[in-house]
């Protein structure tokens, strides 16, 4: 109302001693419907101990939209994480596509991307050793490109039949409720060592892949082939690959169970704080080009997503670069809602006869409509199209664009030139001309028959401390499992990927080793390492955007912490302070410091190095604490570098590290040298067995 003053009212206490706060900015609470509520402290009653009234309209709005606050959550990928950013063309590939984003050099288009794990429920915790979704949606000028792809390049199936079956084994069994967000059960082993196209998918799980230290560490795969398509309608095959321009790297398996209990949300917060901090990750999208010829010629099926195309014989070509730079504003409007599906594409793009990619071409837009349930959830802000959206799709569930004109259909001649959209014959979205002839058939084809050749390559290409992980792993899972008859099966099929790693395997489940398996085609042996598999192998050498943990006590001395935190700071990573307790730390040399941790709620599991920098006294003290032995005997476990301060070797020997070269005397003078070793990330030559 024009020349109405805003309402200001004051905070007042009610008589039961209530707050009542007062409106301020004129911002008055209102109903749905626009009624401004008098009191959101109190229900109606009747007299002052009387009961509530069915009259409350303003309680009952309230209760009824916190009741249907929560839509289906993801039956698979439901705990995930979401950010905005933009695809920049790098080297624009018109001749291979006409797909927008990639026409010119320097072209920017807006994206969303959704990380995510996939067998745990919403609230489960970040680091469940599990295959990690990377879902990008590109807003392009010609309609949104959805790729959702994950961490892993093949997949556990090579049939969308098989999908149900595989998400009921993985996921808490039906009969208990439980494990919750873990492979390491029963249902899941039997079911895997009875398929085994599963046993390639199987050593890439096993593997640190699975155990990202962060969202921003991870590579993306598009998994499929798909086709690029240039104007002219010529198409080749191509793989997709996100690379990310922070290295590769992953925790070990001891620190990830420690990382779920003491911050469950390690992964979201850590993008949360990179993007917020200024520190966006970016990642380089790549594509693997290949023609029928290639396709022909190379030894597994390109169809088959069990398989990959090593990067050693067809290398990935960089063509633009992703980068996040804005965290969401409401996690549930933006990364709950929004709406992946494989079947977004736009001209440029087209499928393969992949199976599993058809079959997603269906699953994911019906989830869509399960969820979100109502077929225009494409109007929601972070799935609408950047491009304008013109058909005659109509009403349905929570429409809200309001549809104008008469003619609703088309061909239509009512009305005239406002006649409406029609579709584009020369530029509208053309699928590729495929010959496609055969018998209708029910059928898994002989060139997706060979299960194990690539799964040894994968094993091969791992450095030795990574195929020890990956030991530990199968040895963990296998170990959960309580019938011996799967981890036996599981074990002669690992005897057709490696023998070693069968026996050191079966070492650890104390078993003997059962007879092998028969395998359909006979495994080969002659596929050479591909050191582009290794994690390790492709690290970052940067300390970059990791986090040093400085443990200081009172009387710390404030030129060594502040040296460290200089260089460290230098060098790009975060520095969080660890005390006995979060009041302010009094430093030797003046001033004082704010810890961001106590030391119960600060274990050393969430950091990439510590620096032990006590006071002489704060060391005696901290030596007898549990909390501070863990600090220093978990990082010494993981193979972290360890920064020892003068006075913190009564604590080391309290936690009982016998320090080596990973562990650096540190003063102000080699605080810059400390950061430098921390480049490195670990110090994987400590002999700390899994
Ligand atoms: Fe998915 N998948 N999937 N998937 N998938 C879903 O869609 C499905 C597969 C992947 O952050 C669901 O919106 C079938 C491969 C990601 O929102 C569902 C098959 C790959 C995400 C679905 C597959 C993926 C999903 C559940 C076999 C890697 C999360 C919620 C034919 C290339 C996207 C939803 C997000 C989500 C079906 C196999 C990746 C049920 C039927 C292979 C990253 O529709």
């Amino acid at each position: 109302m024009a020349g109405t003053k805003p309402p200001t009212t004051k905070d007042k206490r009610g008589e039961g001693d209530e707050l009542h706060q007062g409106v301020k900015n004129g911002e008055r609470m209102t109903t749905s419907t626009g009624t401004p509520i008098g009191d959101n402290q109190n229900s109606l009653k009747v007299g002052e101990r009387g009961p509530v009234l069915l009259e409350d309209f303003v309680l009952r709005e309230k209760i009824f939209r916190f009741d249907h606050e929560r839509i289906p959550e993801r039956v698979v990928h439901a705990r995930g994480y979401g950010a905005h950013g933009f695809l920049e063309c790098l080297d624009p590939i018109p001749e291979l596509t006409r797909a927008a984003p990639l026409q010119k050099k320097g072209q920017r288009t807006e994206a969303f991307v959704r990380f995510s794990t996939v067998a745990g429920n919403l609230g489960s915790p970040d680091l469940a050793r599990d295959v990690r979704g990377f879902a990008v949606k590109m807003y392009s000028e010609e309609g949104n490109w959805d790729l959702v792809g994950n961490n892993i390049p093949v997949f556990f199936i090579q049939d969308p039949m098989k999908f149900p079956d595989l998400v009921h084994a993985v996921k808490e069994e039906q009969d208990r409720g439980w494990p919750q967000a873990a492979s390491a059960h029963d249902t899941f082993w039997d079911f895997v060592s009875l398929m085994p196209e599963s046993t390639h998918m199987l050593m890439w799980a096993m593997s640190d892949r699975t155990i990202p230290r962060s969202f921003r560490f991870m590579e993306g795969f598009g998994v499929h082939t798909y086709r690029l398509v240039n104007a002219a309608g010529e198409d080749t095959f191509v793989k997709f690959h996100w690379k990310p321009l922070q290295g590769l790297q992953s925790v070990v398996w001891n620190e990830a169970l420690k990382i779920n209990g003491a911050d469950p949300d390690f992964h979201r917060r850590d993008l949360y704080a990179a993007i917020d901090s200024g520190d966006f990750p970016q990642w380089e999208l790549g594509v693997q080009i290949f023609d029928d010829a290639f396709a022909d010629e190379f030894d597994f099926d390109v169809l088959d997503p069990t398989k990959i195309i090593p990067e050693e014989i067809l290398p990935v070509r960089t063509i633009a670069r992703l980068t996040l730079d804005r965290t969401v504003d409401n996690v549930f409007a933006e990364t709950e809602q929004v709406a992946f599906c494989t079947q977004n594409v736009i001209p440029g793009i087209d499928f393969t006869n992949d199976p599993l990619l058809q079959g997603r071409n269906f699953s994911y837009l019906d989830t869509q409509l399960k969820r979100l349930g109502s077929p225009n959830f494409n109007q929601l802000q972070v799935n609408a199209p950047r491009c304008p959206v013109m058909n005659f799709a109509r009403d349905g569930h929570m429409q809200t664009d309001p549809q104008l004109g008469r003619g609703n259909y088309e061909p239509n001649s009512l009305t005239g030139d406002d006649r409406g959209p029609r579709a584009d014959v020369t530029q509208g979205y053309q699928s590729v001309m495929r010959q496609e002839q055969g018998p209708t058939r029910r059928l898994r084809a002989e060139s997706f028959a060979d299960h194990y050749s690539q799964a040894r390559q994968f094993f091969i290409s791992q450095t030795a401390v990574e195929q020890e992980h990956i030991v530990a792993a199968f040895g963990f899972e296998l170990g959960k499992v309580e019938d011996p008859k799967i981890r036996t099966r599981m074990l002669a099929n690992l005897r057709n990927v490696d023998e070693d790693l069968a026996q050191q395997v079966a070492d650890k489940l104390a078993m003997p080793l059962p007879k092998k398996s028969a395998a359909a085609v006979t495994p080969r042996t002659d596929l050479p390492e591909s050191p582009a598999l290794s994690i390790q192998l492709n690290g970052p050498d940067s300390f970059a955007g990791r986090k040093l943990g400085i443990l200081v006590t009172n009387g710390s001395d404030k030129a060594i912490v502040d040296a460290v935190t200089k260089a460290a700071e230098g060098a790009g990573a975060v520095v969080e302070y660890i005390a006995p307790a979060i009041g302010p730390v009094k430093l030797k040399g003046g001033g004082s410091l704010t810890p961001d941790h106590a030391i119960d709620g600060g274990p050393s599991v969430l950091f990439d190095a510590v620096a032990l920098l006590p006071s002489a006294a704060g060391a005696t003290d901290l030596a007898g604490r549990k909390s501070a032995q863990d600090f220093a005997s978990d990082a010494f476990a993981h193979h972290k570098f360890i920064g020892v301060g003068p006075h913190a070797s009564d604590l080391l020997a309290a936690a009982g590290v016998v320090p080596d070269e990973g562990c650096l005397d540190l003063d102000t003078s080699s605080a810059a040298a400390f950061t430098e070793t921390c480049g490195a990330l670990r110090h994987w030559e400590r002999d700390v067995r899994p």
